[in-house]
């Protein structure tokens, strides 16, 4: 970085000192100079998919993966707004993903005629992206231009979920004096402070009703991950000895194959003997886990006299609450605290019926999920990715082993996340993804998985061939309307440039499994399955879930 420069050069030096290795994006004329300044740098890749909410899915995907901020990089208008679903998914669940949008000159907006791709005013996308984003700036002014980028990247930093930046396109080469404090910089932001007296009461309180309680349990939530914990957390889990729960969201935050894990917990629908666990906990300790519907099963949230809430930067314990009191700090002070050891004796739970059925008979979701962890038991080097839709839920029967790492929108559950979100973790990690997706979620993005071979990705897909929106079956009276019109999945992806197989029976998709490991390109695996198969915990939630909207319609 140099005192002066051009605003685009200053913003593709920035992200390269916080270590970004790609973006994601699609060009229009409203942001052409900018993308193909992105572009030029070496040592950055810039990558194109087919349409912005597979743009948004992937920088979100390559974010969550590998911890680093994702860059996604789109014309104004079109293609912004056809970007703020993943944003705001990205928003819910806690994503660092920068969006960097072109937009109108000063000059063309002075011609005083409407501008090709606005909506209401040349604002108007400003004004939805301040609405998902924890940042949002139009940088209109060169004196501060480079000041306003390190704030709000500094922001997504800090809060971990999306920030905006919208650059016009007079302003890409413009000279900007770049601050004296970045010149020198390491690349390293901080993340938020706490108040050292609050953090020594919060953990004070904590440990004490940790020393008291007889049967507690950790549940470990997804700030705990973006806040680079994972080892800490560990570490306490194994200093109080108590079984640890995920959420859906924080699937893959703790080991899976860890001793103390006993599986995700949803409430009153999560499998019995977790539900039963939780029942009996006298004492819930909630390590960076946002209070959800969905944690809790559609359900009643944990009576709070019987919980230590650790998340936004506070800490809940019963009814008192400590302010300024940030995960990071919380969790560290509590591995210094004094605690006991409650030794509990943990069994993971596995809800798959355990026999295999014979190889002839036809598949079901469950014969899927079985087979899936018995090809990724033991093994390295494979993750996870569960779409919307019956996958959400049966993925949270999957196993994944030494860290393979298991994404999913377990929260705003936005169908399309799944093959572009794969393919931006793929893209920063090397780590081979599995999809497990639906017919009607691959029906949104899943094409997106044509461009795989351009990048070298070779992700494998497995297409829930169930013929519809099926999840909705069990509480729907006309299931012909969740109908989608058969395509061709195994032959698509063939003609895609990748290998396609048809599983009917459970022997054919443990062959399919086995030769997609072999295979060096990107595989798609249709899987056939009855209309009305689902897993067992997406009948629970969608049953659940129409029961809550009944009551809630009286
Ligand atoms: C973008 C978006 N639109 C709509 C929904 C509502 N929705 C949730 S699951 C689902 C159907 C999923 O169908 P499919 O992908 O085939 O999975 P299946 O449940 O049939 O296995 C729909 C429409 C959603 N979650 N996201
Ligand atoms: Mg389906």
């Amino acid at each position: 970085m140099r005192a002066t420069m051009p605003l685009g050069d200053f913003l593709v030096a920035y992200l390269q000192k916080l270590g970004v290795t790609h973006l994601f994006g699609i060009p229009g004329d409203l942001v052409l100079r900018l993308f193909f300044r992105l572009a030029m740098r070496r040592g950055m890749r810039i990558v194109t998919l087919s349409h912005e909410p597979g743009v948004g899915f992937a920088a979100d995907g390559y974010a969550r993966a590998t911890g680093k901020i994702g860059v996604a990089c789109v014309t104004y208008g079109a293609g912004g707004h056809n970007m703020v679903n993943p944003v705001a998914g990205s928003f819910a669940e806690r994503v660092p993903v920068l969006v960097v949008s072109g937009g109108p000159s000063d000059d063309e907006r002075r011609l005083g005629t409407l501008i090709h791709h606005q909506a209401k005013a040349i604002e108007s996308q400003l004004r939805i992206y301040r609405e998902v984003t924890c940042a949002a700036e139009l940088l209109d002014d060169p004196r501060t231009a480079a000041e306003r980028v390190d704030a709000v990247v500094r922001t997504v930093w800090r809060e971990q979920r999306p920030g905006y930046l919208e650059i016009h396109r007079d302003m890409v080469d413009h000279r900007v004096p770049v601050p004296s404090a970045l010149l020198g910089w390491d690349g390293k932001l901080p993340f938020a402070r706490s108040n050292d007296a609050n953090v020594a009461e919060a953990v004070r309180d904590a440990a004490a009703r940790l020393n008291a309680a007889r049967r507690p349990v950790v549940s470990v939530g997804i700030e705990t991950h973006r806040y680079k914990l994972g080892r800490e957390v560990r570490a306490l889990a194994e200093k109080i000895g108590a079984p640890v729960v995920t959420t859906t969201l924080s699937k893959g935050a703790f080991p899976m194959d860890h001793p103390l894990y006993l599986g995700v917990h949803m409430g009153t629908i999560s499998p019995e003997p977790i539900a039963r666990r939780l029942a009996r906990a006298d004492l819930v300790v909630n390590l960076g886990g946002m209070r959800t519907d969905m944690d809790q099963g559609v359900g009643e949230p944990l009576p709070p006299e019987r919980s230590v809430t650790a998340v936004d930067g506070r800490v809940d314990a019963s009814f008192h609450s400590y302010r300024d009191v940030h995960i990071r700090d919380f969790v560290r002070g509590l591995l210094r605290a004094r605690l006991r050891n409650h030794r509990a004796r943990v069994r993971y739970v596995n809800n798959l019926p355990r026999e295999a059925r014979p190889l002839t008979d036809r598949l079901r979701v469950a014969d899927i999920l079985r087979e899936l962890n018995r090809f990724l038991a033991g093994r390295k080097n494979y993750a996870v990715v569960a779409e919307s839709g019956d996958m959400l839920f049966g993925g949270l029967d999957v196993k994944v082993d030494r860290g393979g790492g298991y994404l999913a929108q377990g929260f705003y559950a936005s169908m399309g996340f799944g093959v572009p979100g794969a393919l931006g973790a793929e893209l920063g990690t090397g780590v081979r993804p599995i999809v497990l997706s639906g017919d009607g979620a691959f029906q949104m993005t899943g094409p997106e998985l044509a461009q795989a071979p351009r990048y070298g990705l070779h992700p494998i897909v497995v297409v829930v061939n169930n013929g519809g929106w099926q999840i909705f079956r069990p509480v729907v009276e006309r299931p012909e309307l969740l109908e989608v019109p058969p395509w061709p999945y195994a032959a698509l992806a063939r003609a895609w440039g990748g290998a396609g197989i048809l599983a009917r029976t459970v022997g054919e998709f443990r062959l399919a499994l086995a030769a997609a490991a072999r295979e060096r390109r990107f595989v798609l695996i249709e899987s056939m399955v009855a209309a009305d198969d689902l897993s067992p915990v997406s009948r629970k939630y969608i049953q659940a879930s129409a029961r809550q909207g009944k009551r809630r319609g009286r």
